[in-house]
């Protein structure tokens, strides 16, 4: 039985570090008060929920000999000194807030298995000629917010400007959430870290796709990480009575909406198999029963590993959009939110983890382009970044039956401690 008090890292069953214990952490997490849900999993970016999270995060930091602080973007570091004080670091890190009803070990299972790794060289007494920090980044899902990976980017120096007027679902601003916890939105860029402080970022994450599982391997290496874009698209119908409206005089915001997500799909599927699109998120307006809907709003996530491919299909997207909305007598406003571009993975750090796995694992490992983004496509204009893979049951993701063997977990822990001492021979 897994104590719910995560406070207190001793009430945790006493395996030592490794990915079993890894995954212990993430189960533990995986409930109130680490959820802004009793009976699921949620965990956003700035909630109770996070705080629990992070509190919890920081005492097993603490306890794996590391020093702790919250960042100006509310993002924790965890940090183990180095053979020479203010020694540059290897960053090691993922993200802490979830999805909606997620599963316990996207993002939380690379933040842990950093701490894992230093909670053992605690233990051995080793340190190397750099320095190791243990990053919890706070938004990478963008789950309550309208924008994703705003905490990496404030780590990476890209949040040149404060991102104001952002609201959650609530209408609560990012200004006010930060307040909550006596952070200030416009010394948010102050958690960019300087040119030089990182030497290179590892991040472990769940693979989130069926390919390790189908290929009967434990852990891959993320050569590249796809582009993905993110619109908000609203439709501005006439809201009308239900009964009295005849149908050739309706200007149907969802009934549009509807065409328009069928039309996404199509366009989606018609690409190379990288190519995906996905409306997962749609409000109606006024939303009752007897009105014919004046007013939708929904998103569209649109990826490819090749910008190119991604920019035709939104393209494609957007003048089918257009086209219904002029025969519907509907006004559509298709606004891109985000633009991440496809991130190529550091070359030389991928063939030092891809090493490290050969010689853990034994046999070539699997190198893959990531469909999810990370972090790491933000924190690679910081510094040259490596991912690595875990195979998870099913290739489920952003569903609370994403699950992992905590012998593969083991497997990845075994690989993250060789790549870091083949990094420290590397060392320059
Ligand atoms: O959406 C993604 O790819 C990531 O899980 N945030
Ligand atoms: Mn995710
Ligand atoms: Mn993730």
């Amino acid at each position: 039985m897994i104590s719910s008090d995560c406070s207190d890292p001793a009430t945790l069953p006493a395996s030592g570090p490794g990915g079993v214990r890894a995954v212990e952490r993430c189960d533990a997490l995986g409930i109130a008060p680490y959820s802004e849900e009793p009976d699921r999993l949620f965990r956003p970016y700035l909630s109770a929920a996070y705080r629990a999270t992070r509190d919890s995060l920081a005492g097993w930091m603490q306890a794996a000999g590391m020093k702790t602080r919250v960042d100006a973007a509310g993002n924790l570091v965890g940090r183990y000194e180095g053979l020479t004080p203010d020694a540059p670091a290897l960053l090691i890190g993922s993200h802490i807030d979830s999805v909606r009803d997620a599963g316990r070990y996207d993002g939380m299972l690379g933040v842990l298995l950093g701490v894992e790794v230093v909670a053992r060289y605690a233990a051995l007494g080793q340190r190397f000629p750099f320095a190791i920090e243990v990053i919890g980044f706070g938004d990478e899902e963008g789950s309550r917010f309208p924008v994703s990976m705003l905490t990496s980017r404030a780590v990476a120096g890209l949040l040149k400007d404060v991102p104001t007027g952002m609201q959650d679902a609530a209408g609560v601003s990012l200004q006010a959430a930060l307040a909550e916890e006596g952070l200030e939105l416009e010394h948010m860029p102050e958690a960019a870290r300087k040119p030089g402080e990182i030497l290179a970022y590892l991040e472990a994450h769940i693979e989130q796709g069926p390919v390790l599982e189908a290929e009967n391997r434990a852990v891959g290496v993320v050569t590249a990480i796809a582009a993905q874009y993110r619109f908000r698209v609203s439709v501005q119908g006439v809201a009308g009575h239900a009964g009295t409206m005849p149908m050739t005089l309706r200007q149907d915001a969802l009934a549009a909406a509807a065409e328009a997500v069928l039309a996404i799909e199509t366009i989606g599927q018609s690409g190379p198999s990288d190519l995906v699109a996905t409306v997962g998120q749609l409000t109606v307006a006024p939303g009752v029963p007897n009105v014919v809907p004046g007013e939708v709003v929904f998103s569209i996530d649109v990826r490819a590993g090749d910008a190119a491919v991604r920019n035709a299909a939104a393209a494609e997207i957007r003048t089918a959009l257009e086209a219904l909305a002029v025969r519907r007598k509907v006004t559509l406003d298709m606004t891109l939110q985000q633009d991440l571009p496809a991130t190529p993975c550091d070359a030389a750090l991928t063939n030092l983890l891809s090493n490290a796995a050969r010689t853990t694992i034994g046999d070539e490992p699997r190198r893959m382009v990531s469909g999810a983004g990370h972090d790491a496509m933000v924190v690679a204009a910081l510094a040259p970044v490596c991912m690595l893979f875990i195979r998870c049951e099913g290739g489920i993701s952003h569903n609370p039956a994403e699950a992992v063997d905590p012998s593969d977990v083991d497997q990845a822990f075994l690989v993250m401690t060789r790549f870091i001492e083949d990094f420290a021979g590397h060392c320059p």
